[in-house]
């Protein structure tokens, strides 16, 4: 299916500015809310994975670092198939990270535009105040760089950001 995108992909680099890469790709976290995490307490965290690739560069891994004294539950780790037997994924918990790997080889699992999500039980230890969680993707190496981005979850909302979010349900009581 790829040497079609092939085909594509030599006419679009004829056109000046064609951005070949994964930018734009991202993690998400869906649930639960950063502002409701309490301490001591275990969730499914679930992600949103996007693929926002400019060419058709798929996705073949994706790794996400939970703060420190998290305990990750991979057995309980998994994942939404967008077509049958796809995305094809080996999941570990590698220390602090979780992660979905490619395990069938050739090209990537998750393809341009395409979206999926990931997730996986971990326990909040008793001293959480807040933190943050990393990610990072990685393309499969098709076409321009970058093949792999990264990113930041911020875990602590903003006193900002909740004063504005308690401003917003206060207009609701
Ligand atoms: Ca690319
Ligand atoms: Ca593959």
């Amino acid at each position: 299916m790829k040497w079609l995108i092939v085909a594509v992909t030599v006419l679009a680099l004829a056109t000046p500015l064609a951005a070949l890469e994964i930018e734009g790709a991202y993690v998400a976290l869906i649930s639960p809310n950063p502002m409701e995490i309490e301490p001591d307490n275990f969730y499914t965290f679930r992600f949103h994975v996007q693929n926002d690739s400019q060419d058709a560069e798929w996705l073949t891994n994706i790794h996400i670092t939970f703060p420190d004294n998290f305990t990750l539950i991979g057995a309980s780790m998994g994942f939404v198939e967008i077509d049958v037997g796809r995305p094809s994924f080996d999941m570990i918990v590698d220390g602090q990270t979780a992660q979905w790997n490619d395990n069938d080889g050739g090209y990537g699992e998750i393809y341009d535009t395409e979206g999926t999500e990931v997730f996986i039980d971990a326990h909040v230890p008793a001293c959480y105040d807040c933190g943050e969680m990393y990610w990072e993707l990685w393309g499969d190496i098709y076409g321009g760089e970058p093949h792999y981005v990264d990113g930041i979850i911020d875990l602590c909302p903003s006193p900002v950001e909740a004063a504005t979010w308690s401003s917003v349900k206060a207009l609701y009581r």
